[in-house]
């Protein structure tokens, strides 16, 4: 039997089949939210950026207990950097104007090589690891769908809509709602289980244009109502 839930939603009410629904769990790695890590070298506002962390944690939870599809990613590069464009290298190291760090991609950190696979910043926090079973996909981009075989692991398991959260708003999660949105995923963002490093108006700038126009990208709902329909 199909069961299809409905939650109160931006713009309206989001509707998904729970059999063709997948969580999305954007970026939760400890370079991104742990004191010493890319993001913090990089000026992200730590305190911001960790709030998501519980509300993600009770999301995952209602998720693996409705038996959702469950799909973690990780962003970060190969040993070598040769999956990194120059592009992104330049632009994440100091420069005369911008002297707030001077590590960059691949410099070794106190997690170990900055957003470098198979070291431990790299990968998720103890709070989120993902279980065996569970999809994880390490990209080289911001968006997920950039040069990863999602797209496919997806299809393969006939998955039509996703409930996204991780971190961050502004950036990884923004980007990644918007390349599913344009491969015909029903998206919709999850307001507690995302969180960036712009303690000011980033999150919630990035929250509105998603739903802004009718939902140009997608949908927005709240935690509650989701843990609700799953329980
Ligand atoms: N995951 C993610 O958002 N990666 C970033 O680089 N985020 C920044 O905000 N820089």
């Amino acid at each position: 039997v199909l069961s299809v839930l409905s939650i109160d939603a931006k713009p309206y009410i989001y509707s998904f089949p729970l059999q063709h629904t997948a969580l999305l769990v954007i970026d939760m790695q400890r370079d991104f939210l742990l004191a010493k890590g890319f993001g913090e070298i990089q000026g992200g506002n730590l305190e911001a950026v960790q709030a998501s962390i519980t509300p993600t944690r009770k999301l995952l939870e209602a998720c693996r207990g409705a038996g959702m599809t469950i799909v973690h990613t990780r962003e970060g590069h190969v040993p070598d950097l040769s999956d990194c464009p120059s592009s992104k290298l330049v632009r994440q190291a100091a420069t005369p104007n911008n002297t707030q760090h001077n590590l960059i991609i691949g410099d070794k950190g106190e997690l170990g090589r900055l957003l470098v696979r198979g070291e431990y910043g790299h990968d998720i926090i103890d709070e989120l690891k993902p279980l065996p079973g569970e999809v994880v996909i390490d990209k080289p981009g911001k968006g997920s769908f950039w040069n990863t075989a999602i797209l496919h692991k997806l299809k393969a398991r006939a998955i039509t809509h996703l409930i996204v959260s991780g971190v961050t708003t502004e950036c990884c999660f923004a980007t990644s709602i918007r390349e599913a949105n344009d491969r015909g995923f029903e998206c919709c963002g999850i307001v507690e289980a995302t969180s960036g490093y712009n303690d000011s108006n980033f999150k919630q700038c990035s929250l509105d244009m998603i739903h802004w126009s009718q939902g140009l990208f997608g949908f927005v709902a709240n935690l509650q109502p989701l843990l609700d329909a799953l329980t």
